[in-house]
């Protein structure tokens, strides 16, 4: 398969990220992206090509043009004000409160995010958009009847309309689907297997009937990001019955989370959907410092398997995955399972 990487990725490199109430050093780390690649070439399924620039016009389909300006003048607007760490938001419009913009960074900050552990700094504007350019050259293939995979860093699952947080900022596999349908697409299915719900690629397409939305994922009582994933959310007006939540608790093995994805599977074969998106977290690892699950690296070859079975042009992109030095050969895993 065709497969995308662009070193812009080192750009996002933020030294803090605010967890268990001190500043840690990110999970989501440049390395993870590195491990990916040496996995992915060493395996011999994937011919790399140079990421293309679809500009800034592809993302505002998709998020809100005022959120994409906040982020392109973020990281200035912080350093104007003279504060001394990353960009990091303290304060959220709580309920009943007006949702108005404010001119204040602080306030922008917390309008235009849902979480805080996602420092911005110098390059994370520049990042995002090099991943989400990754990701479309990738779709670009698929487009074309191709299966591909778009290194993408950072992620992308977690951000919103016109909010940032869980590590994303752009959300990749929503402006790819939205790509692929201004493209002459009639219908994308979105799977997202990352361990965490991907609330912003639900919040996109909560009440659209074009693209359909399946996610399985940690119970979001009991983590990340706790306020999106329940399984009554099922989609609204024209998108009522399109979105489609799995939950797990704790130890959950592949046995039983492979009940879900099957169920998932069966109804994107059904579904007659000219595209498949896969939000491809590997973060389900039984090793992945943040997540509860317990995939191991032999059952990611399954899960290509399951995913290659429904037979649509296929578009893989990188999510969550925390096992540093594991994250690699498991996304590797999943390409192969799905090539062979
Ligand atoms: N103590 C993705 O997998 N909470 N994002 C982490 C760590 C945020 C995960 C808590 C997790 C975000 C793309
Ligand atoms: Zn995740």
């Amino acid at each position: 398969m065709k497969a995308v990487y662009d070193k812009a990725h080192w750009q996002r490199h933020p030294k803090t990220e605010l967890d268990g109430g001190q500043l840690v050093t990110p999970y989501e780390s440049p390395e993870r992206a590195e491990y990916v690649k040496s996995s992915v070439t060493e395996s011999g399924i994937a011919q790399w090509l140079d990421p293309k620039d679809f500009g800034l016009a592809a993302i505002t389909r998709t998020h809100d043009a005022a959120y994409i300006d906040f982020l392109t003048t973020c990281w200035q607007q912080w350093q104007d004000t003279g504060k001394a760490g990353e960009a990091i938001p303290a304060v959220w419009p709580g309920r009943r409160m007006q949702q108005v913009v404010p001119t204040d960074i602080d306030g922008q900050l917390g309008y235009y995010s849902f979480a805080a552990e996602s420092s911005i700094s110098d390059g994370t504007w520049e990042a995002a958009y090099a991943s989400c350019q990754v990701a479309l050259t990738a779709a670009e293939q698929v487009g074309h009847g191709e299966h591909a995979f778009g290194l993408c860093r950072p992620p992308g699952h977690h951000a919103a309309f016109d909010y940032f947080g869980g590590y994303c900022f752009i959300n990749n596999a929503a402006v790819c689907a939205q790509y692929l349908l201004d493209q002459g697409d009639q219908k994308i299915a979105i799977l997202d297997v990352d361990f965490h719900h991907g609330n912003g690629t639900q919040d996109i397409f909560y009440r659209r009937a074009d693209v359909h939305f399946f996610s399985l994922h940690g119970d979001p009582l009991l983590v990340f990001p706790h306020f999106s994933g329940y399984e009554n959310e099922i989609g609204a007006g024209p998108g009522e019955g399109a979105n489609h939540n799995w939950v797990y608790g704790p130890g959950t093995t592949f046995a039983q989370w492979q009940v879900g994805l099957n169920e998932a599977l069966q109804l994107i074969q059904a579904g007659g959907f000219d595209r498949l998106i896969i939000s491809l977290g590997v973060d389900t690892f039984e090793h992945d410092p943040i997540s509860f699950f317990k995939l191991t690296t032999d059952d990611y070859l399954s899960v290509g398997a399951a995913i290659a079975s429904v037979q649509l042009p296929t578009l893989f992109l990188l999510e969550g995955g925390y096992a540093v030095e594991a994250i690699g050969v498991n996304v590797a895993k999943v390409l192969i399972g799905f090539e062979q």
